[in-house]
């Protein structure tokens, strides 16, 4: 039974009325929120460790500038949404500090290796072009400050789609055979995880009734999946290549590709932390913090000085 003011929200949901940070909201909105918002912005910032993987190994100066200032964007990206996140009350540190701990959530995506220069390629053109699929609907999500922060996220995310596919198409067409091969090789280690990205199927997804009600989704899971791959396979077979799925399918009736089983027990295994690289991520972003504190104490003394000179 819904109170008064759960009804009026409920109405200006219905209206389309964005929700800011200082109305009233119900609790378990706000806490969905923060949950979404910070498992997103946790994948933003461990996303940038597979492609950082590569900035001293790009082929060329291009690629590299190229390379360093996408995973930038992906910084960016996540200062942006922690921001939002802080908006709900929560505390950035810690939410940082459950990421570290290994209680928070970010994309399953991040727990492969990217083990050749293609993959650089492939991350750009599936798994941003994954994220732009998932994300061009959430500029709509109820909530001001996310829907905001989207709208300049999507267009980043756009760039980086098409330097991943450039990446690809040049290999694919001006390479030598081992360079195609290095394409197909990524594509097929990339393209399952890449499906996993959007979350489980419909019918396995406890989030999804309520964030659809409340507008915080606004497509279901499944429905974004296939977008996605309705809109990749064009792009798939102009680069000559092929996904790893026997059963993938132009379905004329249904207007949409049929595809293969999801392999959903490696999916929630690597959410449990046992993916390839689950442990290397965090690791990595432990020492970064470890590593980074004398700077962030560098910033405040220098801050604190600065202060003291004004009053003086
Ligand atoms: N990985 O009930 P649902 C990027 C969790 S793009 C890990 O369906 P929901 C850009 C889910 O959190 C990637 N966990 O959940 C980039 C929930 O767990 P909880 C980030 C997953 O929230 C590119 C449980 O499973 N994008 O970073 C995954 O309604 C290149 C049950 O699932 C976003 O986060 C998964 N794949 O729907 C950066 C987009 N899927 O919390 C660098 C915003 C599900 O109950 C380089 N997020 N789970 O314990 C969303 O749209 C939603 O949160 C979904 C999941 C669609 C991901």
């Amino acid at each position: 039974e819904m109170g008064p003011e759960e009804r009026a929200f409920q109405e200006k949901i219905d209206a389309e009325i964005k929700i800011e940070a200082k109305n009233w909201m119900p609790d378990n909105y706000r806490k969905t929120l923060i949950r979404q918002i910070s498992q997103h912005a946790h994948s933003e910032i461990v996303g940038m460790l597979p492609e950082g993987n590569w900035v001293t190994r790009a082929p060329t100066l291009k690629r590299k500038l190229q390379l360093m200032a996408k995973i930038q964007d992906e910084a960016g990206h996540g200062l942006y949404l922690y921001s939002a996140m802080e908006t709900l009350g929560a505390d950035r540190d810690e939410e940082i500090e459950k990421l570290h701990s290994g209680r928070a959530k970010y994309s399953s995506i991040f727990n492969y290796p990217t083990l050749n220069w293609a993959d650089m390629g492939a991350v750009g053109w599936l798994v941003d072009g994954a994220a732009i699929v998932n994300q061009v609907p959430l500029q709509r999500t109820s909530y001001g400050p996310y829907s905001r922060a989207m709208i300049r996220v999507c267009k980043e995310e756009s760039f980086h789609q098409r330097q991943g596919y450039e990446i690809l198409l040049h290999m694919m067409r001006h390479g030598i055979q081992a360079q195609k091969d290095m394409v197909q090789d990524a594509i097929n280690r990339l393209w399952w995880p890449s499906l996993m990205m959007f979350g489980p199927s419909d019918a396995e997804s406890p989030n999804s009734a309520q964030s659809m009600a409340w507008k915080i989704k606004r497509h279901t899971n499944d429905e974004l999946r296939q977008r996605f791959i309705d809109q990749t396979i064009p792009q798939l077979e102009l680069l000559g290549c092929s996904v790893p799925d026997p059963d993938l399918k132009w379905n004329e009736e249904r207007g949409h590709y049929d595809f293969g089983e999801i392999q959903w027990k490696e999916f929630y295994e690597v959410l449990k932390g046992n993916g390839p690289c689950n442990r290397e991520r965090l690791e990595t972003r432990r020492n970064a913090i470890q590593d980074g504190a004398w700077v962030r104490e560098a910033a405040v003394a220098h801050a604190n000085k600065k202060q003291k000179q004004q009053a003086a």
